[in-house]
């Protein structure tokens, strides 16, 4: 088998075992450029998997990259979405684009988003990024293929982290059950995951024995091994009756010598040095024409931040957080909020955290951090967010004050059905936390970005839900969530670094909006606000309300700050740090008072605004008053690849776009006659 024209059945070339190993490596350079480039992605598991990539693109896979169609073609299903850049160079080295492109990785509107999507480069067979689903989708193409009386194969690329999710078994269980011959499964043993050594956070092993228990073939090589690798897969599309596996033994980082077997290389892209290094190693300066390839990078963002710049409201001067040499701000990210909170109060004997394999980044690492005398309240999960909320809630059933957290999309989405049954109907004192929410995931791209987490917490009985809106009012919010707030919770707070507009000294009250008003711009921007409970704060006739929650707060403070400036408008901005139970009082009041309310928030509209609205549908007290109201938020689209700070404009969510909604709607208030 072997890269084929489509429509003469013609061998486009074939590749010695020789070949193929250079073209892993070349492909290994070509992936570090890209990251490199990029400035984040995933290192050391696209390395580990180059040499299997190269052998299937270009020479198991029957595929055509002029046909990239072709419906007889063979698919190569990337599961372990996080290792795309390995797939993208597989395809470029194949033929299906020109190689060079992969350098615009992870940036905005670029085909080779920071996990695979199917619909933005030809070649890709599915979109993938949340760990599990990958085998499940080749059952489908598999049974599909059956049906259909085709002969192609179905290669299915998982890492072995990856085995710990259910659904890798469900689907093991089917491809057995349903003796799809058509499926090859391959797991990149690497034996790390991002916590550490898969034996230490969730022991996957003895693979071999698992998929065999599931009437699979099992071919166990050695994954950097190019002969034992091709002669591998010839074996495996001979394999008649039931699906096979290859378990292939690999290195994590291999081939860069200070990237091998090192979990801190899980997530990072090397800098320009590290990559001079890297690629002295191995031994291709001479072949990667570097510098012209991160022009390209260069070239292809100048073009991002142009097409940025001319989508952004124009007013008379740039109001971008600290553009100027006043209304300075302090950055500080919202997750570091949660981990001191979790730190803190960990003390309290109930309170136990669960891992789902990225305790670092989201920072509930910080509970047993330094402190051994926890070790046994901190329970590694493994990459297996279902079981683990079922996990929870029979902890809290037990007494415990169980907490667990992931990207949000994982935490509060993945295992919905499980914080619906096990948790909130039984109404049972777990706290959720949804980590790397909103934009802030950035590069990660669609599959990573929670913009609908939000519906889905909100929308079940017997949830809170908190969305702080800094540092200091995660770190404020977990401490009254965790110890004070019985029951089931969600707590969602961002990756990026934010502004930081509260202190010590800021009310917060679960459940109670704080009203924000700008009093005199000055050297700092946090200082240039008066904050207080929305219940003690005294109306001044504001020409309008923004209502607001996480870090949507500074940005809808950054718009009251454009609308006085630039128009001369008074702005209640009202901070709904709790969306559930939302303060209706608060809302009603500046429904009333301001006549002009517009909803902010980073996720698909809705959340807030829907809310909101619904509150002011329900309260008689606004009966015959003219409320104009205007939503900002995503606008029922998937995300995209790109830096955090470039998605707010993308998404339309910066203060910019609060300002100019504001505008548009207090053109018609004036239009609309006082009552
Ligand atoms: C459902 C889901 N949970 C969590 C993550 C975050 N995540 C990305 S990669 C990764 C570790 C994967 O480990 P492994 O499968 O061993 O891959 P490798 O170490 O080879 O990169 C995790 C937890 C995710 N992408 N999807």
């Amino acid at each position: 088998m072997a890269l084929k024209d489509s429509t003469t059945g013609q061998v486009i070339r074939k590749y010695s075992i020789a070949e193929l190993r250079d073209a892993a490596n070349l492909m290994r350079a070509y992936n570090l450029v890209a990251l490199c480039a990029a400035g984040s992605g995933h290192a050391g598991g696209t390395l580990s998997i180059m040499d299997l990539t190269a052998a299937l693109y270009l020479d198991v896979a029957e595929h055509d990259p002029k046909n990239p169609n072709w419906p007889d073609r063979d698919r190569i299903l990337w599961s372990a979405g996080h290792k795309a850049p390995a797939l993208y160079v597989g395809l470029g080295m194949a033929g299906f684009y020109p190689l060079e492109d992969v350098v615009t990785l992870r940036k905005l509107g670029s085909p080779f988003q920071g996990h695979p999507h199917w619909l933005k480069l030809a070649g890709v067979e599915l979109s993938s990024g949340s760990l599990g689903q990958g085998l499940s989708i080749a059952v489908g193409m598999a049974l599909a293929a059956r049906i259909d009386g085709k002969a192609h194969k179905i290669f299915c690329l998982m890492g072995d982290g990856e085995q710990q999710e259910g659904q890798v078994w469900e689907a093991a269980m089917e491809a057995g059950h349903f003796q799809l011959d058509n499926i090859v499964a391959i797991v990149d043993c690497n034996r790390l995951q991002i916590d550490g050594w898969v034996k230490d956070v969730m022991q996957v092993e003895p693979l071999d024995e698992k998929y065999a228990s599931f009437g699979w073939e099992v071919l166990r090589i050695d994954g950097h091994d190019m002969s034992q690798i091709v002669d591998a897969f010839a074996k495996a599309r001979a394999v008649k009756g039931k699906p096979t596996v290859i378990l292939a033994d690999t290195i994590k980082g291999k081939g860069v010598s200070f990237m091998e077997n090192q979990p801190g290389w899980h997530g990072r892209a090397p800098t320009r040095e590290e990559l001079d290094t890297a690629l002295t190693e191995l031994d291709l300066t001479a072949r990667i024409p570097v510098q012209q390839l991160l022009d390209k990078a260069k070239s292809y963002q100048e073009g991002v931040e142009r097409k940025l710049a001319a989508k952004m409201p124009r007013f008379s001067r740039d109001y971008w957080w600290s553009a100027g040499d006043t209304m300075k701000v302090k950055m500080e990210p919202t997750r570091k909020g949660f981990g001191q909170s979790l730190a803190m109060n960990g003390e309290d004997e109930r309170v136990v955290c669960l891992g789902l394999d990225i305790s670092g980044s989201i920072t509930i690492s910080d509970f047993y951090a330094g402190k051994p005398e926890r070790a046994k309240r901190w329970i590694s999960m493994g990459i297996a967010e279902q079981s683990a909320t079922a996990a929870a809630a029979g902890m809290a059933r037990e007494g415990k004050l169980p907490v667990l957290g992931s990207y949000a999309t994982f935490s509060a989405a993945r295992n919905l059905d499980q914080i619906r049954v096990s948790i909130c109907y039984a109404n049972l004192n777990v706290l959720i936390a949804g980590a790397h929410a909103g934009v802030s995931v950035g590069p990660d791209g669609a599959t990573h970005q929670a913009l609908e987490d939000l519906f889905a917490m909100q929308g079940l009985p017997n949830m809170s839900v908190v969305a702080p809106c800094d540092i200091v009012e995660a770190r404020k919010a977990a401490d009254f969530m965790l110890l004070k707030h019985v029951g089931p919770k969600y707590i969602r707070f961002a990756r990026e670094a934010t502004p930081v507009v509260t202190d010590e000294s800021t009310p917060f009250v679960f459940g109670k909006a704080n009203v924000i008003r700008l009093r005199k711009p000055g050297v700092h921007f946090a200082a240039a606000f008066e904050t207080c409970l929305a219940a003690e704060y005294e109306d001044e006739t504001e020409d309008l309300s923004i209502v607001a929650c996480g870090p949507m707060v500074p940005e809808a403070m950054r718009a009251a700050w454009i609308l006085k400036q630039e128009y001369g408008y008074e702005t209640r901005v009202l901070n709904m740090h709790t969306l559930k139970p939302i303060d209706a009082a608060a809302l009603v009041r500046a429904a009333r008072e301001t006549g002009l309310i517009v909803t902010a928030e980073e996720h698909q509209i809705g959340a807030l605004a829907w809310r909101v609205t619904a509150v002011l549908t329900e309260s008689p007290e606004l009966y015959g008053l003219p409320v104009i109201t205007g939503a900002i938020g995503v606008k029922d689209r998937f995300g995209d690849s790109g830096a955090p700070w470039e998605l707010v404009k993308e998404f339309e969510v910066s203060a910019e776009h609060i300002a100019q909604k504001a505008m548009e709607r207090m053109a018609v208030k004036n239009c609309v006659p006082s009552t």
